[in-house]
């Protein structure tokens, strides 16, 4: 068996930035974004999460440039906060269980939506644990298409059905269950 990881919201919480950063852009914009509204962007792509955004401040029809714009900005501001993560702030138990899984001989993958999945790992200094990381730079389509953790158990050279994944978010235990894999849903 081989274990992959979800990241944001299983190994460490980088959903309250993501969170931040957004209600910035929709403050910018001239709307409130609550953090109810936050929940529906959970594992879901960048470009995903400025479309549910938008909608719900009733922004309709931006240029496919302006919207990218807005998405560079935001990223910007998430990066200034991600950049300044530490070891502290991995969720309880993730470094007890990596130790346990090496120790074992059992390999493990990181399968994120994320672009900044490198940064993140390396800032909270878990990268090393993992055999494979398959990120939002890496893919072509986001959760809750399987492509992320097909291509982890590929990575891993493991068939699907032999990968247990953990994973937060409704888009990414979706993705899971795509893939014919077991999957273990996280919450904190
Ligand atoms: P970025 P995960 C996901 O990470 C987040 O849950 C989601 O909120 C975010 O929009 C997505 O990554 C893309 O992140 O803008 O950094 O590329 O849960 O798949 O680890
Ligand atoms: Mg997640």
């Amino acid at each position: 068996m081989c274990c992959i990881f979800d990241l944001d919201g299983v190994l460490v919480d980088t959903a309250k930035y993501h969170y931040s950063a957004w209600k910035r852009l929709a403050k910018e914009l001239g709307f409130e974004f609550s953090e109810q509204h936050n929940e529906r962007l959970k594992g879901v792509s960048r470009m995903a999460s400025l479309d549910i955004l938008l909608e719900v401040g009733g922004i309709t029809g931006l240029p496919e440039e302006e919207k990218q714009t807005l998405a560079a900005k935001k990223n910007a501001w998430y990066v200034e906060y991600i950049s300044r993560m530490t070891p502290a702030e991995i969720l309880p138990g993730v470094v007890d269980f990596l130790q346990h899984l090496k120790a074992g001989g059992v390999k493990t993958a990181v399968g994120s939506a994320s672009r900044n999945a490198p940064l993140i790992l390396e800032r909270v200094g878990i990268a090393h644990f993992f055999d494979a990381v398959i990120d939002g730079n890496s893919i072509t389509k986001a959760k809750p298409d399987p492509e992320v953790f097909l291509r982890a158990a590929q990575a891993l050279g493991v068939p699907p059905d032999c990968c247990i994944v953990f994973e937060d978010a409704d888009a990414g235990v979706e993705a899971a269950r795509r893939a014919g894999m077991k999957c273990i849903r996280v919450n904190h």
